[in-house]
C-alpha cells in the first residue's frame, strides 16, 4: 500500500486533543490568576509508532560496491518485530524497495527475517545520488495492522545528475523482452483501471511467467517528486492469497494473467500527477523490470 494517508503508520494525537490541552492550559492559567506558581504543563507522551531500529548504513555509501542494508522493525512497545506474515501470496515478510529520487533506478529485494527480527540485504547502488529506502512490512500481529511502510534515505557518493522522467512510451525493451502497453482509458486518481501489457521475447514468443514472491508480476508505482508509493500484483487465476486482503491497500485491486505473455495490471493510484510504474516479472530465470511513465488525471 502506500498512499500519502498511510505513509506514517502510527497513532497520532489528533489536533483536537492538542486543542483541548491548550484550552485546559489556558483554563489553568486563568484559574491560577496568572500567579505563575503551581502550574503544571501537561506532558504529551510521544506517539507510539513502528520504526526502523539499528538501521545501517548510517553514512553515505559508494556506487557500484555491495553494501549491507540492515535493520529491525521496532514495535510501538519497543520490542523488535519478529513475527511476519508467511505463506503463499505476495503479502508476506518484508519488501525492501529502493529508488533513486529521480526514479531512474529501482532495487526490490525480500530480505529474510533473521534471529531477533534482524533483516539484512546486500545491495549494490548503481549510481550516485539520494535514494529512498522503503520498507514495506507485513507483520503477523493478531488484531494489529496487516501492512505498513517505513522510510529512510541513503546517499550514494558522487555527482548526482537527476534525470527527468521520460515521456510515456507504450513499448519498452528490457533484457531482450518487449513489453507493449495496449491503449487504455485515461487513468484517474482513486479510480481502478486495468491496463494490458503483452510481453514477447527476442523471437516474438510469449514467455511463461514464473511466480515470484507470490505473484506472476509486481507493479510498483512511485509518484514523481513526492515518491508516494503504491504496489499491486498480477495474480495467476485462483492463486492463493494474491488478491484482496483486508487492510492491505496494495491488494485493493489486483491484476490477472490468463495466458503466457499477457498481463492485466490493476492500476489504482491515490493522487493525480506523473507516476513511474516499474513492472517486474521473472523471465528466463531472472527478474526483469520494465519502467513506464504514467499520467494520472484528477
Ligand atoms: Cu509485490
Amino acid at each position: 500500500m502506500g498512499s500519502r494517508g498511510t505513509r506514517r503508520p502510527r497513532v497520532v494525537v489528533p489536533h483536537a486533543v492538542g486543542a483541548l490541552l491548550a484550552i485546559a492550559a489556558a483554563f489553568l492559567l486563568a484559574a491560577c490568576g496568572g500567579a505563575g506558581s503551581g502550574l503544571t504543563v501537561p506532558q504529551v507522551a510521544p506517539a507510539k509508532v513502528f520504526s526502523l531500529s539499528g538501521f545501517q548504513p548510517q553514512s553515505a555509501v559508494s556506487p557500484g560496491r555491495p553494501v549491507t542494508v540492515s535493520f529491525t522493525v521496532q514495535q510501538p512497545n519497543g520490542q523488535p518485530l519478529t513475527r511476519y506474515k508467511t505463506g503463499s501470496g505476495p503479502h508476506t515478510g518484508v519488501h525492501l524497495i529502493i529508488v533513486r529520487d529521480d526514479l531512474a533506478y529501482i532495487i526490490h529485494q525480500h530480505p529474510p527475517v533473521g534471529a531477533g527480527g534482524l533483516l539484512r540485504q546486500t545491495v549494490t547502488f548503481p549510481a550516485p545520488g539520494p535514494y529512498r529506502v522503503l520498507v514495506d512490512v507485513y507483520p503477523n500481529i493478531p488484531g494489529g495492522q496487516p501492512n505498513f511502510q517505513l522510510f529512510r534515505t541513503i546517499t550514494v557518493t558522487g555527482a548526482y545528475h537527476p534525470r527527468p522522467l521520460p515521456a510515456f512510451k507504450p513499448d519498452v525493451v528490457v533484457d531482450g523482452y518487449h513489453f507493449a502497453m495496449r491503449p487504455h482509458a485515461a487513468l484517474h486518481a482513486i479510480q481502478a483501471e486495468f491496463v494490458d501489457v503483452e510481453v514477447t521475447d527476442q523471437r516474438g514468443r510469449n514467455p511463461t511467467f514464473v511466480p515470484w514472491f507470490g505473484a506472476l508480476a509486481h507493479a510498483i508505482f512511485f509518484h514523481e517528486g513526492s515518491l508516494d508509493y503504491f504496489h499491486t500484483h498480477i495474480c495467476a487465476p485462483n492463486a492463493p492469497n494474491c488478491g484482496t486482503l483486508a487492510g492491505v491497500a496494495s491488494s485493493r485491486v489486483s491484476g490477472t494473467s490468463t495466458a503466457p505473455g499477457k498481463l492485466t495490471i490493476g492500476v489504482l493510484l491515490p493522487e493525480p500527477g506523473t507516476w513511474r510504474l516499474f513492472l517486474q516479472a521473472k523471465l528466463g530465470g531472472r527478474i526483469v523490470t520494465a519502467p513506464f511513465t504514467l499520467s494520472v488525471a484528477s
